[in-house]
């Protein structure tokens, strides 16, 4: 079965697979859930995709594969066109590729975090997640509300995190570990402080940024792509 659709004015035919069941258990959904999508077909990248869901009402999930997104929306309020959710693909073991090495799938499995409850200095921890096959979570400015509302639907054990970024090369110029800019203005109150001259490395607590001393030892996030 083949089913066509116009939205954003293009035609798009998605192709009919038995996926309901996946997404149903992937996704803890109750089984009186209706499902809704919209498509939309331009180049789009993953994280596009996933503010894509995020500025959509009731959105519950994405699913972005060849430049193609995916949104699934459990809310009809929003405009969004109703279909039969057997005409909707979604990658059904996305999920379990997170999972792997205690990883937690978030963002419709564009993102794989995992919480270290552990306690290790920034520099350990960097370590840590390299190991894993990804980094210390990195939140830059375009994608910092996406990464935050995410985090804010897993359950994590405290509220201080170190992350990946810091201003140990020259005071004051914050950097993520990919040597972009932290441009955001989400600091927790007066931070940064570089209390005591020493602070230069990024936390998050509260789900806000903090500067912290990279010596001192505290839980931290990994992330890495799931695809
Ligand atoms: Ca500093
Ligand atoms: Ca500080």
């Amino acid at each position: 079965m083949k089913t066509g659709i116009i939205i954003y004015g293009l035609f798009v035919t998605i192709s009919c697979s038995q996926i309901k069941d996946a997404i149903y258990q992937n996704y803890n959904l109750p089984s009186s859930a209706k499902m809704f999508y919209s498509v939309k077909k331009d180049d789009t990248s993953r994280i596009s995709c996933g503010e894509l869901c995020f500025s959509s009402e009731g959105c519950l999930l994405f699913y972005w594969n060849n430049s193609s997104c995916y949104i699934l929306n459990t809310d009809d309020s929003s405009g969004i066109q109703s279909v039969d959710i057997t005409s909707v693909y979604v990658k059904g073991d996305l999920k379990d590729q997170c999972n792997l090495d205690g990883y937690m799938t978030i963002l419709g499995g564009v993102l794989c975090i995992k919480e270290y409850t552990k306690r290790d200095d920034w520099f350990a921890a960097n370590v840590t997640c390299n190991q894993d096959g990804g980094q210390l979570l990195v939140m830059k400015t375009n994608v910092f509300h996406l990464k935050l509302e995410a985090l804010k639907t897993i359950p994590l054990a405290g509220d201080k995190y170190n992350i990946g970024g810091s201003d140990q090369i020259t005071e004051g110029d914050w950097r993520w570990t990919d040597d972009s800019p932290v441009t955001t203005e989400e600091w927790l109150g007066r931070n940064p402080n570089n209390k005591n001259g020493v602070e230069h490395c990024l936390q998050l607590k509260s789900l806000k940024l903090n500067d912290i001393n990279c010596v001192r030892s505290f839980p931290f996030l990994c992330e890495k792509q799931s695809i």
